[in-house]
């Protein structure tokens, strides 16, 4: 077991920013692309923290990444907007287009943003919980690398393909889910692997087909849907909107685009945001005060609500900053050893 290392939330801001600085990208995509990063290792969602510098490097240095790259934003029809992110991170396409969608859902009770031409790696919660904070409900896909099988088959064609929900809720944090809809995301099944840990049966298959508890053989050979036929769907559905609808890539076609570089999914991702008012003008506050009974329904018997987990990571990372495994920040570190020759 890797001894840990705790760091505060400045220190990995810190960290991230100078590996992100000296892989070459600009001002504005090391902001962006720091924020869900330290996002990530605050909230207590490793596989999408700072682990994920080690395949940011990866990716940039395969020529992946357009390190200057700047969003080009389109107002394409009245409620839809779309947001060329000239083949930088999809952070900075979120930042760009975020507020003329939250603009446009104003005005018009429902809107969309297509974010294309982008590489993504990072996890959808932030953005709709920052949607949701703005008072809209929103929701988020992307498809990835096909690294999954549709339930019945053992040939990868779906990416672990994301869909994120933000519900505005009075007086207090979001209501979020983010959920893969691979059984579970696949920088998981990495850190399991990185662990030398097994991981639970029905996660992967070998390249065989077969069941397996070894993670290098399920990254080798395919991942699982959640849910059977139900996340095979899903998933299926996040392929097509995030994929053609908006003019971006497959899965599939993302991990051809890869070419065996080991980079991150390229492609584009589907924003949607409904502004409550839209349907129910100034009558909003009390059917959205309507959904805390939901809330208390759940909770009132003792099951949690998505994103409290998250939430409760959060303020305890605030006071007392974050572990990080050693060797996670050795190798960090150590991307860059050749520089000081
Ligand atoms: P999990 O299975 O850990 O969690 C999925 C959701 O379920 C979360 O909202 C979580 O809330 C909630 N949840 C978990 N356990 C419970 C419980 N017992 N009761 C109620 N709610 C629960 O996440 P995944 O492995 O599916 O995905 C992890 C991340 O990977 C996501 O953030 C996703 O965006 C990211 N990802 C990104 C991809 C990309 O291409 N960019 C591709 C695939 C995944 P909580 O957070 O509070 O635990
Ligand atoms: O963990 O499945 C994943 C993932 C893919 C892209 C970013 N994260």
């Amino acid at each position: 077991m890797d001894g840990k290392i705790r760091m505060s939330l400045d220190e990995v801001r810190n960290l991230t920013e100078s590996a992100l600085v000296r892989l070459g990208l600009d001002e504005r995509q090391v902001a962006a692309v720091a924020v869900t990063i330290v996002a990530g290792e605050r909230d207590g969602c490793a596989a999408h923290g700072l682990y994920r510098l080690l395949v940011c490097a990866r990716t940039v240095r395969a020529g992946k990444v357009t390190r200057d790259a700047q969003p080009v934003v389109r107002d394409v029809a009245r409620a839809l907007v779309r947001v060329d992110c000239g083949g930088g991170f999809a952070q900075i396409g979120f930042e760009a287009g975020a507020p003329v969608l939250a603009a446009k859902a104003r005005e018009y009770g429902l809107a969309g943003l297509g974010i294309n031409n982008c590489v993504h790696f990072s996890a959808l919660w932030p953005e709709v919980e920052a949607l949701a904070r703005d008072g809209l409900v929103a929701f988020a896909f992307t498809p990835s690398h096909a690294w999954v099988a549709p339930a019945g088959g053992t040939t990868p064609i779906f990416g672990t393909n994301p869909i994120a929900f933000g519900w505005p809720r009075p007086g207090g944090d979001p209501f979020v889910f983010d959920l893969a809809t691979s059984v579970t995301a696949r920088g998981e099944i990495e850190l399991h692997r990185r662990e030398g840990q097994p991981i639970p049966l029905g996660w992967g298959l070998d390249p065989e087909g077969n069941p397996t508890t070894d993670a290098a053989q399920a990254l080798a050979g395919a991942m699982l849907t959640f849910g059977g036929h139900k996340g095979s769907a899903l998933a299926a559905m996040v392929e097509l909107i995030a994929g053609p609808l908006i003019g971006d890539m497959t899965s599939v076609e993302s991990l051809v685009a890869d070419g065996g570089a080991g980079a991150s999914p390229i492609g584009g991702e589907l924003i949607i945001a409904i502004d409550p008012s839209g349907f129910l003008g100034s009558a909003a506050a009390q059917h959205l005060a309507r959904g805390e009974q939901l809330f208390d329904g759940i909770a009132g018997q003792g099951a949690r609500l998505p994103s409290e987990r998250r939430y409760r990571a959060r303020a305890r990372s605030l006071v007392e900053g974050v572990e990080v495994p050693a060797r996670l920040i050795a190798e960090i570190e150590a991307l860059f050893d050749a520089d000081a020759d």
